[in-house]
């Protein structure tokens, strides 16, 4: 028997469309948990449950579903988007008596721009209209160029008990050709709850993607960068030596307080991922289904995680963004943030009324002032074309940096340590990347620093002939300036040796050099 698979659906839809109660009755767990929920029968915060699938196939895996339900009123929109960062699937509720409306739109856009594609349609509610088919065939139409065109529409009734058998296997069948969550090493868990517990401290949750968290293991949180140890790990209410990616996740971390040491949105991580940062470059889109634009300049909060922070938006050329529009910008926020390059984001406007665009981070490290340099330009543009594609990242990275560790390369990426030592040597064996001992070097940069230092040989040639060469001493300090670390000299003067020039004790001459009085002193 193959093990189950896991992955993370979160409902999404307009409020009061059946979203909560839909859970309920597939889980048999209430996901509104709020008292204040419960007095005005709205979801205010995200909910959570779990659920086993049979696998769709037999021989194939089983699954286990972390679920999150979110709010669907729109005073709660940045909770939705809290609540969806990290889903594999989208349960997306329209209810069949009121039909496609305001947050079934802004739900479907947030989703669209944080990269979810496959979604079940449930059409609740079904027990309260007689037109089915025009109910199913107005849905299909409204997700018409959307990334759920052909997500299955599956009726469903509360009421009735009708559709939860089918929802389950839609449900199956999508996941099966959906691909297994990915353990690259890198593990990060928005939080999206931190509460105490009476003789065990800290608790915090969230849904842990991108590697695995382990007992005992020692954690940063970001973005403040304090420490703290792992006791004990529980996923969906059992005890874990374990998480593994795509699960909910609860985290024992005693030492820390949750009176100001970690609150939702916080990222807890592992401290050699990196540092967080304040400015992002980054491709915004505005999606084609959207009757808005905006402006260079604006203000606006970027939700990202489990998180938000206020910040502006610089295009790099444009001045407006128009719907179905795409431009390259720079993120200047009032707080840091913990995001890697790949990462996906939906920003909102600074008063928290309307989604706005979505965007991908491109490069989480910026220099600030070179935003609009030629150079960085292309390598923005480059990153734009393919963030997916980590030859493509590493090239951008290594022409940008000139020289890096690979085991420090694109650290804050969605790839994984072997995805980019790959990538180093497929550009090595092009030609494009050097590789001096530790460090891969950009080939442009290595020509660069070798036709530096045969000027530098000839040069001393032809002003001290009588010597044997330029000694390395001197190669080093001509080059200090070029030199992106001065441990790939010596890799340089082997390179050299290589062909045109030869090493003599501590001197290096070029092979035709035959040393020779200076001409002044030379006796015709
Ligand atoms: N007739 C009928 N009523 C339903 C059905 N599903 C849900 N309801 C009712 O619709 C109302 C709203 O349901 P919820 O599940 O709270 O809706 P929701 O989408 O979670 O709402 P928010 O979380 O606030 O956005 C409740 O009174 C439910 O009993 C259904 O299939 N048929
Ligand atoms: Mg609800």
């Amino acid at each position: 028997m193959a093990e189950p698979l896991h992955f993370i659906i979160a409902s999404a839809g307009h409020v009061d469309h059946g979203k909560s109660a839909l859970v309920k009755a597939l889980t048999g767990i209430d996901p509104d948990r709020l008292p204040e929920e419960k007095a005005r029968g709205i979801t205010i915060d995200l909910g959570f449950a779990h659920l086993e699938l049979p696998a769709s196939a037999p021989g194939d895996s089983s699954f286990q579903l972390g679920i999150v339900d979110v709010p669907g009123h729109e005073d709660f929109v940045k909770n939705m988007v809290a609540g969806v960062g990290s889903i594999d699937l989208a349960l997306f509720v329209v209810a069949a008596d009121d039909g496609w409306m305001p947050q079934t739109e802004e739900h479907l856009q947030i989703l669209s721009y944080l990269g979810v594609d496959r979604a079940v349609i449930a059409l609740t509610k079904i027990d309260l209209i007689q037109d089915e088919r025009s109910a199913v065939e107005a849905i299909r139409d409204k997700l018409r160029n959307s990334p759920f065109a052909d997500a299955p529409i599956v009726p469903t009734s509360i009421i009735t008990g009708r559709g939860f058998d089918g929802l389950k296997f839609a449900l199956a069948q999508v996941l099966a050709g959906t691909p297994p969550p990915r353990n690259i090493g890198k593990p990060r868990l928005p939080v999206d709850r931190v509460f105490t517990l009476r003789g065990i401290g800290t608790v915090v949750t969230g849904t842990l993607t991108g590697g695995t968290l382990q007992c005992g293991q020692s954690v940063a949180i970001q973005p403040s960068g304090k420490v703290a140890r792992i006791r004990n790990i529980q996923s969906h209410n059992r005890d874990v030596d374990v998480g593994v990616p795509s699960t909910r996740t609860a985290l024992n971390l005693p030492d820390l307080s949750v009176w100001g040491d970690i609150r939702r949105g916080d990222v807890v991580t592992l401290a050699e991922l990196g540092r967080p940062s304040e400015i992002l470059d980054v491709l915004l889109e505005i999606s084609p289904r959207a009757n808005h634009s905006f402006k260079d300049g604006a203000h606006i909060r970027v939700h990202y995680g489990c998180a938000n922070v206020r910040g502006k938006v610089a295009f790099l050329a444009d001045k407006k963004l128009t719907a179905g529009e795409r431009a390259l910008a720079q993120l200047r926020l009032e707080a840091s943030i913990f995001v890697f390059a790949g990462d996906r984001f939906v920003l909102r406007d600074s008063s928290g009324q309307n989604t706005l665009a979505g965007g991908i981070v491109l490069d989480p490290d910026p220099n600030h002032k070179l935003f609009r340099d030629d150079a960085r330009v292309s390598f923005l543009r480059q990153r734009a074309e393919s963030p997916n594609e980590v030859s493509s990242f590493a090239a951008s990275q290594l022409a940008s940096e000139h020289a890096v560790r690979p085991s420090r390369l694109l650290l804050k990426s969605k790839f994984s340590a072997q995805d980019i030592s790959s990538a180093v040597s497929r550009l090595a064996a092009e030609g494009k990347v050097v590789l001096a001992g530790e460090f891969a070097v950009d080939a442009a940069t290595w020509r660069g620093l070798r036709q530096r230092a045969a000027d530098a040989i000839e040069a001393q040639h032809r002003v001290h002939p009588e010597q044997t060469g330029l000694s390395l001493s001197d190669l080093r300090l001509n080059l200090e300036a070029d030199l992106a670390v001065p441990e790939i000299l010596e890799f340089l003067v082997k390179d050299l040796c290589g062909n045109e020039f030869v090493q003599v004790g501590n001197a290096i001459r070029s092979v035709k050099h035959q040393p020779s009085l200076p001409p002044l002193l030379q006796v015709n």
